[in-house]
């Protein structure tokens, strides 16, 4: 399999937020706390050299001792960080912190870019700052398409669309990528990532899987997914496809339980 996805909207948004990235103070750096290190694009931090903030969303879906680690990772290499809770709002208050410590004193509102890779919680994120929704979101990569400034709790906000890079070296980083729904689905195999996510909770997750789906001796979990579901196609076959997409929708849902799928390497 080799995923790759790097269509012409996001070269163009990279372009532009290249050129909006000379009117700002300040960059807010949205990462998938499930999946950090993959979510943070290597593209944007050659763009400049703006004091940075980063802002580990999703914290809500990711296994907190993971979280944690990353935390302090982060915070190590000099980046002020902040992680959040986009549902509740949890973490908006050291979001806050961590940007002050980044700005100088000024006299006009300070503006801040906010950026990442698609569908990590932007448009969401400026929503719950104006608290309002100003901004378009949605489950999927690929919402926000146009820039749009907005103003909340005096400071001016860019929000920006989604952005990728040119090509993914590592394929895991792929995977992740699309199990996190970062990636469009229509342009990948479901039923590989799914069996990367299958190998990756019997490892490091080993109850999950029989918690959520019920016990089961033999290994092929989309067939047993298939069957308990009742996802048959003709003649009764295990609709293993189906069961794919519907494991990863658990698995995006939190349904689960709270999982990472990447720790930071030492
Ligand atoms: N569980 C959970 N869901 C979140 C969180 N933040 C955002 N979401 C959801 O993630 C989805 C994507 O949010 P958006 O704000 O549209 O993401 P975006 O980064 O603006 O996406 P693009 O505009 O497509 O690049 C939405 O369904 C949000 O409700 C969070 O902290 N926790
Ligand atoms: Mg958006």
């Amino acid at each position: 399999m080799d995923i790759q996805w790097y269509p012409g909207h996001m070269a163009k948004a990279k372009r532009e937020i290249g050129e909006y990235l000379k009117q700002v103070d300040l960059v807010v750096e949205l990462v998938d706390a499930r999946a950090p290190a993959d979510s943070r694009n290597p593209d944007l931090k050659s763009l400049h050299r703006k004091p940075t903030v980063v802002a580990v969303t999703k914290a809500d879906l990711a296994d907190p001792q993971a979280t944690n680690m990353w935390l302090a990772f982060w915070c190590e290499q000099n980046d002020a960080c902040a992680v959040l809770d986009l549902q509740t709002g949890t973490g908006l208050r050291e979001l806050f912190t961590a940007m002050h410590s980044r700005l100088s004193s000024r006299r006009r509102a300070a503006r801040a870019l906010v950026a990442g890779i698609p569908n990590v919680g932007k448009s969401t994120l400026i929503n719950r700052l104006a608290g309002a929704n100003r901004a378009k979101t949605g489950a999927k990569p690929g919402v926000t398409r146009g820039r749009q400034w907005i103003k909340a709790r005096g400071m001016q906000f860019l929000d920006t669309p989604g952005v990728l890079w040119p090509k993914f070296d590592d394929q895991e980083t792929a995977i992740r990528l699309a199990l996190i729904a970062a990636i469009r689905d229509d342009i990948y195999d479901q039923e590989e990532t799914a069996q990367w996510l299958l190998n990756h909770l019997q490892e490091h997750y080993p109850a999950v899987l029989s918690s959520r789906y019920g016990k089961n001796e033999d290994t092929h979990w989309l067939e047993t997914i298939a069957l308990r579901r009742g996802l048959l196609k003709s003649g009764g076959v295990p609709d293993t496809e189906r069961a794919a997409k519907a494991l990863v929708q658990d698995f995006r849902l939190g349904r689960l339980g709270r999982i990472s799928l990447q720790w930071p390497k030492r």
